[in-house]
Order: C-alpha cells, then structure tokens, then sequence
C-alpha cells in the first residue's frame, strides 16, 4: 500500500453500486483530486456474490451481512486506489460516518446519502486493511506513475 522511499501511502476507495447508479461517480473522484490525492488505481467490476462476502468477511456473523452482499454485488462498483500523505484515514474523514445521518454536511455520506444500506462509498479503515484490499481488487497491480511528490501540493 505504501510507496517505498517516500511519505506517500495508498488505499482503497470505492464506488457502491448505488454511487454509480446515481451518477456520483465523477463527484467522488473530484473530491480527492482536488484535495490533491493521486489516482493511481482505476476501474469497474461488478462484484461477484463471492467477491462480496470476501469483501465484507469480518462482517459475516452480522445480521445485515446477506443483505449486504446482495447490494454490493446488485451492480458495478468503480474500485479507485489513490495515493498521498495520510490518505488512509483522510479519505476515511472524506467519506464521512458509516452511517450518513451522523456524517457532517461536506463529507461525501454527509452531501449525498441518507440511509445506512445506501451509503455510497467505500474506504479502506487501516494500513493492513487497505494492503489486503488493494491485493483483492487489484491483484495485477496500480499504476506507479506519480515518480516524484508534487512540490506544489507537499512543502
Ligand atoms: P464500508 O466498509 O462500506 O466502508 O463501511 P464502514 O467500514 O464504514 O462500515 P462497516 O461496519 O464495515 O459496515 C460495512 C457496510 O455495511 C453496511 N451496514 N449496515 N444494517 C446495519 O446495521 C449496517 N451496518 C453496516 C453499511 O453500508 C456499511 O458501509
């Protein structure tokens, strides 16, 4: 997930199949351009039922689990990886709270979603999380074509 010799780290943001349906998905992606995060992994899937219960494993004791995979896998997804200083737990805040009634008015739960099934995005919650993500969604690898850190976006 990390970029060795530099600050940068990477993780996993993704599109739920309710962002893409709605038309949410440049919105999203503009969010974390303009905020100076770099897109390095870029595509869209629809996810399998399998591939959603493996997604989501930790969660497969809940009772909300079937009906989970069902949604994840109910259309396409668009899987992004992006890079940057703390985007881990940045892009966790930019997604705002599980649960879109507690997310802050400009945060991406917080702007566009209501209901905790239909919450919109995706994002990995650690470095372990996001290197086992980036593995599932992108076993062929990301793009490495930020070579140099952006001097007008890092001091
Ligand atoms: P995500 O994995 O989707 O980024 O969400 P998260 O870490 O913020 O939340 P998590 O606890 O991992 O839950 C995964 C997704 O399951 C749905 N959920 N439904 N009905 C319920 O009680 C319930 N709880 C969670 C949400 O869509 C959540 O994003």
């Amino acid at each position: 997930y990390g970029v060795p010799g530099t600050n940068q780290e990477r993780t996993f943001i993704a599109c739920k199949p309710d962002a893409v349906q709605r038309g949410l998905v440049g919105a999203i992606i503009a969010r974390f351009e303009t905020r100076g995060y770099k897109l390095v992994g870029l595509k869209m899937v629809w996810p399998t039922k399998e591939m959603a219960e493996t997604h989501y494993k930790d969660l497969s004791k809940k009772p909300f689990f079937p009906g989970l995979v069902e949604f994840f896998s109910s259309g396409p997804i668009v899987c992004m990886c992006w890079e940057g200083l703390d985007v881990i737990r940045q892009g966790r805040q930019m997604l705002g709270e599980t649960q879109p009634l507690a997310s802050k008015p400009g945060s991406i739960r917080g702007d566009y979603s209501i209901d905790l099934g239909r919450n919109i995005c995706h994002g990995s919650d650690s470095p372990e999380g996001a290197e086992h993500e980036l593995k599932m969604w992108f076993p062929e690898g990301v793009n490495d074509w930020a070579k140099t850190i952006d001097a007008w976006v890092y001091e």
